[in-house]
Order: C-alpha cells, then structure tokens, then sequence
C-alpha cells in the first residue's frame, strides 16, 4: 500500500512509466497492444490526476481550517479547452511526461490530441472565466468556479458546400477523466407552483413556494491546477437529475410511465449550452438553466458558510459572490429567498447581506444582448422570485431622488421592470442594485457604461462602477501554446515572467538585438510552418509561409465586422490582377469562427468567405501572393494552434460596440501587431505598446455616436466616391463569387447601403486600406517589423490576468491568497 501510495505521487520518469502502465491495465482495462491512442490519453490524464489530488485536499482544507474568505465565480459560461497539457505544464512535468511516454513508444502530441476541447462557452466571456480560474489558483487565491456541466458544448462546426452547418459537441461521449462525481453533493431546485401566506412564530406575515416542481442538481469537480501545483482550485459544475419523489395520482391512474418520463425531462436542464453569443432569445429553458445553476451554487455556499457560522450578517465577510454577465443575476432574488423565507431573516438585514455580498461584471453594451425576462414568465416558473424583485423595486423606487423630483421619466428608467410593450425584468438592473460594485472589462467600455445603459444608476451610485480590464492567462496562451517563443523568452530573461507577466518588459531592450530578433522570427516562423500545415489538413489550401499572416478569430457577428476585412480582401485581389508586375508582399487571410445558429447575417458571411476563397485561391493571375482560409470550428484548442503564428491581428469593430477583447492581448502577447480601431481593450493595448507599434484606423467611439446622433450618413455617397469599394462591392452583387446564386449576397449588399450601413464598415473603408497598406509596407522590412513584434511582446505585460484577477481581489473581493499546508 505504502509503495502504491508512493508511486501514485511520483513525478520522475520511471514513477511516470510505471503509474501509466498501471492505469492503463486497471482503471481502463487494456494492454499495451490493445490500446488506442484515446485509451493512452485517459490513463496519462488518470496518472496525472492522481498528483492533483493530494494538494487539492490539502488546499480546500487549509481554506476550511483557516475559515478563509472564498471568491465565487459564477458564470453560465467556462471554455476550458484541453487540460492535460495544462496540468502538467503547471505541475511542472511535461519533459517527464513526454520521456515517459517515449519509453513507452508513444508520441506525446498523438496523446494530447487524443483529449476532446471543453467548450463550456461561446466565446470572450466563457474564456475569460477559464483565464480567471488559472490566475486564481496560481496566485493561490481561494476561488471556486460555478457553472452547469453541459453535457452538449458549443456545437461542432463545419462547412458543407460553404455553408456553415452545427454538429452535437459530444465531449463527455468516452468520459471526462478530469471530474470527480459527487453523488452526495446534492441541492433540490424547485420551479412553477406558487406562494402561499402565513403568518410566523411572531405573527409577521411570511411566505412559502409551494407546489413546485422539483429537480435535483448534483455536482462533478474539476481540480483547478494552479502554476507551481502548490494551489488546487475547485470548479464546480452542476448536472440536473431528477428526483425519486413521485407523483402516485399517475400511479393510480395507471400513468406510471407518464411521471417516469417527467422525471427524464427534468434532466434536460444541462443538456445543451445555448449558442448565442450576445443575442438573448428569451426561452424558458435558458431561465431555468440560470435559476439552476444559481440556486445549487448558493444552496452550496451557504452549507460552506455554515460549517463555520450560525448566523448570516458575516456572509459578506466570508464569501464574495462574482456574477458574470447577468446570466446568475437571478441569484441576488435566490439569496433573498434563501435568507428572509427559509432562514427568517428580516427583509431590510437580508437586503444589506445580499448587496455586500454580490459584484457585477457587465460584459457587452449591445441592446440585442441585454437580459429583460418577460413578468409572465418568471411569475409562472419562479413565482416567489417574481414578489420578491417587486419588493426590491418598491423599496428602491420608494427613495431615490427622482421620486422627490418627480421625475417620471427617470424613475421608469431605473425601475427593474420594463414598462414599455410586454412587461419585462430588466435583469442588468437587477444585478447593479443587488450589488455592491458593478464593473465593466475595459476602460473604454466603462466609461460607456456611466454614459450609456446605466448612466441613471451611476448618478444615483456614483462610487458603484469601476473599471477592470481584462486580462489573459500567459501559462496557457503563451508558455504553453507558444513553446518556440516561451523557450527563447526565458533563455534571456528568466522564467520569472511566467508567473509575474510584468517582466516580460525585460525583452524591450532585446528589440535592438540584431541576434535576438533573428531568434524571435525563426520562433514565429516555426509556429507559422505548424499553421500552414494545420491548414493544409483542414483546407486542402496550401500557404506560403513567408507570407503575412493575417488573422481574424473571434465569433462571426456584424459588430466585429469580418466583411470589412473581406472587402479589403477583395479590393487587394483586384490590385493584384491589375498590376501583375508589381512585386507584392504576398498575404495569408485566416479567418476562424462559429456563427450562432440562428444568425442568418453572420452564416451568410462565413459562405461569403468561403465563395471568396474559391475564387481568389484558384485564380493564377495572383500567382499566390493572397491566399483566403476559413478555418472550421475555432475553439481553445484551434486557437492555440493559430495564435502563435499570428503576423497581423485584425480587431477592427466598430469603436464602441467590442467590450473589451480578449484575443487582442493573446496575438499582441505572441508578436503580433494589431490593426485595429480605438475599440474596447484595443485602446490600452495602443498605450502600452505604443501608437508606433499598433496600425490604428477608422472612426473613434465618440465619432461614431456623433454620427449616429445626427442622423447617420448615406453609404452610397461613401462608396461612390471610392472606386476600389465600389468594385469589390459590385463584384459580391453580381455574382462574382456566387455565379450559382448571383443573388445570393442581396442581404449583405443591401444592408451596407439602402441598409444605412449600421456598424459602418463603408465609413471605414478607406482609412482601413491605409493602415493596411502600411503594415504591408513595413512587413518589406524585415527587421523594423520585427522590432516592433518584440515591443509588443515586451510590453503586454500588464494584460495578464493574474493583475486582473488581483485587481478584482483587493478592490472588489477582499480576499487574500492562502498558503495551504501540504504536509498533512
Ligand atoms: C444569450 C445572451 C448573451 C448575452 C451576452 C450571451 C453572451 C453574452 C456575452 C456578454 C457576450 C460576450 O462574450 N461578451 C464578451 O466578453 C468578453 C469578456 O469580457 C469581452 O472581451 C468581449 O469584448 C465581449 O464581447
């Protein structure tokens, strides 16, 4: 037993060796013959697994004994991606790994390959989750992540004739190595019935929910392996079972199977994340799943809470609740519920609990993503949540100043419920009124915040937003998707960096190393020659690898504006069969990303990248200087694979409409250079790398808002008076790229012109083929561009998310890192 438990914890090579064939035999039952590359993926997750555990009980009861402040996460959304690579990257074990498995005769790539991408998330924020939770744990920081163990993740994209088509993401189809079931962890959530009245011990009126369905919410565990493996996070995901109890008025009318099948239904709560990014549909499944998610988190931070406590007014002193977006807004109702119905507190001690103990995190401005939940139906599911956001608003309305003012206008503007057409449950600001501190995830972004959706709010509670930008975690977006450029990194500064991303300013003095700028492009041309040739498998397409890459990854949507990437696309095309005889830089556009299903608009523009692909990559007269790919289904682990290799990076939304933008900082962080507008993030990233290392175009957020304001402007008159637009533009409307369907493209033509050009890609154009020239120019200079890839490098070091996270940590949370105890 003893030597077992010595071998389960062995981290050289041999112990390695030993532990995978173990595994291999008994926990999945084959042999080394009989084994399949996925069989080798869960005996090395298993064996890895086993060097988790121990340090994650020693973190958890370390938070426990030290009754510790915890932060908890709280998102509908985690894109983890792939985690063994990461956990052994963290622990410190890859060399031993891949020489273990080498003994064994096994390719360490083929194994981790093997691994399917948790895709728990749409795309920024479900990412941003994910970063969070590693920076967490390395800077040992006690943060639980919550959320729902969607059995269907993000769906499988591919494109069938050029059209974008969604496959069932079935990652848990052969299991989840990572999780650990808790059977016993255990919280019923109820939904429909109704509130009953009666009167308590003392006589005060009091409420009761009542004749409600129930389901059962039951957890699964991920170990959250910090950098160093000294801290072990939890995340805790949420699976629906139904309940045992019955309804026997079916067993007497002999519908035994009828209440059976209930009961199954009941499980279709986790089934499927909703793959809308930034568009709410309202259905009333996507409510439930909120509500079920938010109310087994709290049922399960109050059990914690009670271990050490017998009553409530320490809460905020001991957990801080963090709601991503206002998908767990709901949760501020719940507490409520929880405190005044079940723990017979009184409303007003209940209210001030609650407030100081929920943050809000607002991640978009767009009105089409602003959660509002129609009255009927959150009467009819949640109908005590219902009186209970009522009250709230009551009590809140009752005292504001507009009230005194009689300022009617203003008072139905800050009401929580939406009077204009069907009634609706404004749950943004439910969340800020819940809360003690509402932030938004750049400065930009922010500042819009107070001057836009919530201005009314900010008047009323000026010291309640505040700014935090966000940040990416660099041990998996560059130490581990970057190993060329990791590698040289630490040669010349250290391996501090990795842990403390601001001195990676070290490298800005390297940027004037003839020998060290010689290194970094042969780190970015391996990672452009594992690009080519993830293309050339996935396209067909082959790539010149001198060529700049040019990358746009992120969600299909208008806003982002891929088109105006793709008439620029266009427009060089064209320049390049008018002058065959110019020497030009030739250029790779990479295009990645998922359109919500629903989105009509955004899956016409993948089939128009497509169709432009087509005829751009087979047409002789470019002689390969532009190349178009449209890589299908982007996800972390695409992601890895394309950012490294990334020359240009392409965050060109309309300013004022990206938050903040996460993958701005992982291509700028892996010596890119950004074109980009004066949007979200992209502002800070400008004063950290400076104006001379970023291409910066197009209209500013202000001049967006001014245009806007005085009536917009006509894109016809724009793309008159441009005749390279005007051409690119004819070509998609009459057939060029569509000659099957030469009316195909009608809807994206019309809504650039007779349309009014809402995210004004035409207003843009020019001034984005300007700095699009120019960074063509620069790329001719080999070492100048170089230079200036090192300087941002160099400079985002701010970005990281462990200075996010502490941010949020001392200003928001108040929470402390723990040192846990590791010697039992
Ligand atoms: C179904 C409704 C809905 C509404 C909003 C789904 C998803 C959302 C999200 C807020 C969309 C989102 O991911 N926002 C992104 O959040 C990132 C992290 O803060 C930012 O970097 C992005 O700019 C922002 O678009």
């Amino acid at each position: 037993f003893k030597s077992r438990d010595i071998e389960r914890r062995s981290l050289d090579v041999d112990g390695l060796k030993r532990s995978f064939l173990e595994w291999l035999v008994y926990s999945v039952g084959k042999d080394a013959r009989a084994a399949t590359r996925r069989d080798w993926f869960h005996t090395v997750a298993l064996a890895v697994r086993d060097r988790v555990v121990d340090r994650w009980m020693d973190t958890t009861r370390s938070y426990y004994h030290e009754d510790a402040k915890r932060v908890y996460y709280l998102s509908l959304e985690f894109l983890i991606g792939r985690l063994l690579t990461n956990s052994l990257s963290n622990l410190g074990i890859v060399d031993e790994c891949r020489q273990a498995l080498d003994r064994l005769g096994l390719s360490m790539e083929d194994v981790v390959d093997a691994e399917p991408d948790a895709a728990l998330g749409n795309g920024g924020l479900g990412r941003l989750a994910a970063c969070f939770l590693d920076s967490m744990a390395s800077q040992g920081l006690p943060g639980y992540g919550y959320g729902i163990r969607y059995e269907f993740g993000l769906f499988e994209q591919r494109f069938e004739n050029g059209w974008q088509v969604e496959y069932p993401e079935q990652w848990l189809q052969f299991g989840n190595p990572w999780e650990f079931a808790r059977p016993e962890v255990l919280y019923p959530v109820q939904f429909y019935g109704r509130v009953e009245e009666f009167r308590d011990s003392v006589g005060e009126r009091a409420y009761r929910w009542v004749d409600a369905d129930r389901v059962l919410a039951m957890a699964y565990d991920t170990p959250v392996v910090g950098f160093g493996g000294e801290t072990i996070n939890t995340l805790r995901l949420w699976s629906a079972r139904a309940t045992r109890d019955f309804n026997f008025g079916h067993f007497n009318d002999g519908a035994y199977m009828k209440a059976v099948e209930q009961k199954i239904l009941s499980e279709n709560l986790s089934r499927v994340l909703y793959p809308n990014d930034a568009t709410e549909t309202g259905k009333e499944l996507r409510l439930k799943q909120e509500y079920f998610f938010t109310s087994a988190s709290l049922q399960d931070i109050l059990r914690r809470y009670l271990q050490h406590h017998t009553t409530f007014e320490n809460l905020p002193n001991k957990a801080a609740i963090q709601l991503n977006d206002t998908h767990p807004a709901i949760g501020i109702a719940e507490l409520m519920r929880l405190l005044v119905d079940q723990h017979a507190l009184r409303w007003d001690d209940a209210w001030e609990i609650t407030r100081a103990t929920f943050a809000y995190t607002n991640h978009t401005l767009l009105p089409e993503a602003l959660e509002a939940w129609p009255v009927r139906m959150i009467e009819r599911v949640l109908p005590r949540h219902m009186q209970i956001i009522y009250e709230i608003n009551a009590k809140f309305l009752n005292r504001t100043k507009a009230k005194a003012a009689g300022d009617n206008a203003r008072l139905s503007r800050l009401s929580l419920i939406d009077e204009r057409g069907e009634r609706r449950v404004r749950m943004g600001n439910l969340a800020f009124l819940g809360s003690h501190k509402v932030n938004g995830v750049s400065a930009l972004h922010t500042d819009l915040m107070k001057q836009t959706v919530f201005a009314d709010f900010h008047e009323e509670f000026p010291d309640r937003i505040n700014n935090k930008t966000n940040g990416i975690t660099p041990r998996r977006w560059l130490k581990q998707a970057n190993p060329a450029l990791s590698e040289l990194i630490t040669t010349r500064i250290g391996e501090g960096w990795i842990s403390d991303l601001s001195q990676i300013a070290a490298l800005r003095e390297k940027a004037d190393d003839v020998v060290f700028r010689e290194e970094f492009r042969r780190a970015k041309r391996k990672n452009k020659k594992r690009l080519a040739a993830y293309i050339a498998r996935q396209t067909g397409e082959e790539v010149l690898v001198d060529s700049i890459f040019d990358v746009q990854v992120k969600r299909m949507h208008e806003y982002k504006r891929q088109l105006l990437n793709v008439l620029h696309t266009i427009a060089l095309y064209n320049e390049m069969r008018d002058n065959p005889t110019v020497s030009w830089v030739p250029v790779t556009k990479v295009f990645a990303g998922k359109a919500a299903p629903s989105y009509h608009m955004a899956k016409l523009i993948i089939k128009l990248i497509n169709d432009v692909a087509k005829v751009v990559n087979h047409d002789p007269s470019v002689h390969d200087n532009l190349k178009v790919v449209l890589l299908p289904n982007y996800n972390v682990t695409a992601a890895e694979i394309i950012i490294p290799a990334a020359d240009l990076s392409e965050q060109i939304s309309t300013a004022g409409m990206e938050a903040s933008g996460t993958g701005n900082m992982k291509l700028a962080l892996n010596g890119a250079l950004t074109i980009g507008t004066l949007d979200g993030a992209n502002v800070e990233i400008r004063e950290h790398v400076g104006a001379d290392n970023i291409f910066i175009f197009g209209m500013t957020a202000d001049e967006v808002n001014d245009l806007r304001a005085s009536g917009g402007f006509n894109p016809r008159e724009v793309i008159a008076s441009n005749p390279s637009l005007k051409r690119a533009l004819d070509m998609i409307s009459t057939g060029a790229f569509s000659p099957d369907d030469r009316n195909r493209y009608h809807p994206i033509v019309q809504a650039l012109t007779d349309g009014g050009d809402h995210f004004l890609v035409t207003a843009d154009f020019a001034d984005y083929c300007r700095a699009q020239d120019a960074a063509m120019q620069l790329y001719r200079d080999p070492e100048e561009w170089t230079r200036k890839a090192i300087l941002n490098t160099a400079n985002m070091g701010w970005f990281s998310s462990d200075r996010t996270v502490n941010e949020y940590a001392g200003e928001i949370w108040d929470v402390h890192p723990v040192k846990p105890s590791h010697d039992g």
